[in-house]
């Protein structure tokens, strides 16, 4: 398989930015050498010398022009901070080093295809007025309240409800995930009555079942139970969060509760012989163990840092903070692929187990938090993160972006034998979270024009935002594809030249992707995931581009068209590319927890939980960044 189209520069449309960052000189000799003369010129040495000439001659007229370079004022100098004897004026080699020195980094400006997208969006979104994204944004609050009285009906307690059989399961260890999980939502939508009946439940019955349950994986209680409770804490007041009045119990029910819930999980890193925790923690005998193959995921040993961090801030006992990132800083010392990890990592020894590389299941979030767990921590010593993270998206873009055949989609696709193994064109849905965070990454949670404003981009955040924005059509394109309109599983992407396998049974016959997208028969189903949305919110948030909530709310009519059940609650989906869709009886606690507080949020003005202020855990409860003076 051909390695020769990794996602680089030359397929990013910044000439612009890169323009903006050259030396004169560059910039002189590139216009003489990519003129049409070039090639013509460029044949014989009489033109390679003529070239030459009128380099030199334009280099001697620009230096004659500035021979008279005036020294900065001294005043202005000590304000400065620089020394008196770095403003001498400059003459002879100093013109030469002035010349050839980089001029100062001008902040990149939008290009013209850009500002015609942008207006274009404007005039689009002016069309459609604020008020009806109001009303749309209480079709998603509406939806919210129809999925929880379900669950409420029939499996109030349980982890998750099973909406066709109208019972509950127990899926996650029976700490009544779902509860949880969807109670910040509530707060942020302003469902008064679910905030109090989630509340209320957590006041009677978590305190038991955290002292009573048994086997729990570490990675889902601290996302879903840990992360939901830090949140709700914060969103209830607890530390002068921003929507002080609530419904339900004192906010300090929810912040016992963590602590109780922590100290058990932090058996997980006590017992394992290294820096990596075991993967499982037993409630109600404080004792933790390994996976029965012995290995932990990557991303789930590297996607509970936030938690505990934001946890040992409130409480002030460091322990949580200290043991939690322990896995960090144990993984920057172990050799990678070009930033990339392996998705296993062995508790015994601390080494990754295997080659298989991949930003899908197993190794998702652990890329998400190293920018995350930075970005929380602003200010401190943590740099270690973003340097970690900077390469290890300078690799997704060198080892695992390609495009598809025939119409060039953007997609990220695994090494699953390392990248001396060949090239496999598949991609989780899962993997669409990364548009979201790139977006993230690149403008530090700023509006992308203000982060131009403040000349706060560098090429490579640029490039990183292209390709966010990329990424972000393929994954809406894997819902377009499918008959029923919602995203399989699992998608894989046509790389050969010529005839492909002929896009999905049942497939959306007018998407122009079809041949694009294989969707293989294990892998139609859908859980009600959130990475999409999730990207489309952040990246709305980011580029104002009112494309992204209108691919929101296309998604959002699937979900409501095809996954909603009368009696309550919500369900995944067996096979997506028939109609009507086959349905699984399952409601995941993520569809309240993420998927519909993510298009909620996409509908509403940036004020709510903005990105500068909060970083959303992986299971979407807002944590906010940790100011700086404590
Ligand atoms: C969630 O539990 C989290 O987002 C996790 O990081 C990945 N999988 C699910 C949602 O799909």
């Amino acid at each position: 398989m051909s390695k020769s189209l990794p996602y680089s520069m030359k397929d990013v449309h910044y000439d612009n930015a890169k323009f903006r960052q050259r030396s004169v000189s560059q910039v002189v000799s590139q216009v003489l050498l990519t003129s049409n003369g070039k090639r013509d010129c460029l044949k014989c040495s009489t033109g390679k010398f003529l070239v030459l000439l009128m380099i030199c001659g334009l280099a001697y007229l620009v230096l004659a022009n500035k021979s008279a370079v005036h020294p900065v004022s001294s005043g202005m100098a000590k304000n400065d901070g620089s020394k008196e004897g770095e403003n001498l004026p400059i003459h002879g080699s100093g013109r030469f080093r002035r010349f050839w020195r980089k001029p100062p980094r001008l902040p990149p400006r939008l290009s013209p295809d850009e500002i015609i997208s942008r207006n274009r969006s404007i005039q689009e979104s002016m069309k459609r007025k604020e008020p009806e994204w109001v009303a749309r944004q209480q079709k998603v609050k509406d939806a919210f309240i129809h999925a929880w009285s379900g669950y409420k009906a029939y499996a109030m307690g349980y982890d998750e409800l099973m909406p066709l059989s109208r019972r509950g399961v127990d899926g996650l260890g029976g700490l009544g995930a779902t509860v949880i999980d969807a109670l910040d939502t509530a707060m942020i939508m302003g469902a008064d009555e679910v905030v109090y009946e989630a509340g209320s439940w957590i006041e009677k019955h978590l305190p038991g079942r955290i002292e009573g349950k048994g086997q729990v994986n570490l990675f889902e209680t601290t996302i879903r139970v840990l992360g939901g409770l830090l949140s709700a804490y914060h969103l209830s007041g607890g530390d002068q969060g921003r929507i002080p009045e609530h419904k339900g119990p004192k906010p300090s029910v929810y912040l016992e509760n963590a602590r109780n819930l922590a100290d058990r999980l932090l058996t997980a890193f006590t017992a394992s012989p290294s820096d990596i925790p075991y993967s499982d923690v037993v409630l109600r005998e404080k004792s933790a163990h390994p996976a029965p193959d012995g290995l932990s995921s990557t991303a789930e040993a590297a996607t509970v840092q936030l938690e505990f961090n934001y946890l040992s801030y409130l409480t002030g006992d460091a322990k949580y903070s200290v043991e939690a990132m322990k896995v960090l800083q144990h993984i920057k010392t172990l050799p990678k692929v070009e930033g990339l990890v392996p998705i296993y990592i062995n508790p015994q020894s601390g080494h990754f187990s295997g080659d298989n590389i991949r930003l899908g299941s197993r190794g998702d979030s652990y890329y998400e938090y190293l920018i995350k767990v930075w970005l929380q921590q602003k200010g401190t010593n943590f740099s270690y993160l973003y340097d970690m993270y900077v390469e290890a998206i300078k690799g997704v873009r060198h080892l695992l972006v390609r495009k598809s055949t025939p119409n060039g989609l953007v997609f990220v696709g695994e090494l699953p034998y390392g990248k001396e193994g060949g090239f496999s064109p598949k991609m989780d849905h899962l993997v669409c979270f990364l548009p979201g965070t790139l977006a993230l990454g690149a403008t530090k949670g700023l509006t992308k024009e203000r982060a131009m404003r403040e000349n706060l981009l560098t090429f490579e955040d640029m490039e990183n935002l292209k390709l966010a924005e990329d990424l972000a059509k393929t994954c809406i394109e894997m819902y377009s594809v499918t008959s029923s309109g919602l995203a399989p599983e699992i998608a894989y992407f046509n790389i050969e030249q010529g005839d492909s396998e002929g896009g999905p049974n049942g497939g959306n016959k007018s998407s122009k992707y079809l041949n694009d997208i294989i969707i293989k028969p294990a892998d139609r189903h859908n859980l009600l995931r959130p990475e999409t949305v999730e990207s489309l919110f952040v990246l709305y948030r980011i580029t104002g581009d009112s494309k992204y909530r209108e691919w929101g709310w296309q998604i959002f009519e699937a979900f409501e068209k095809y996954t909603k059940i009368d009696s309550g609650g919500y369900t995944s989906l067996d096979d997506v590319t028939v109609i009507p869709p086959r349905r699984r009886d399952k409601m995941e606690t993520f569809f309240l927890g993420e998927t519909l507080k993510y298009i909620y949020l996409l509908f509403s003005n940036s004020t709510t939980i903005p990105l500068d202020e909060y970083v959303f855990n992986t299971e979407a409860h807002p944590i906010p960044v940790i100011p700086r003076s404590r």
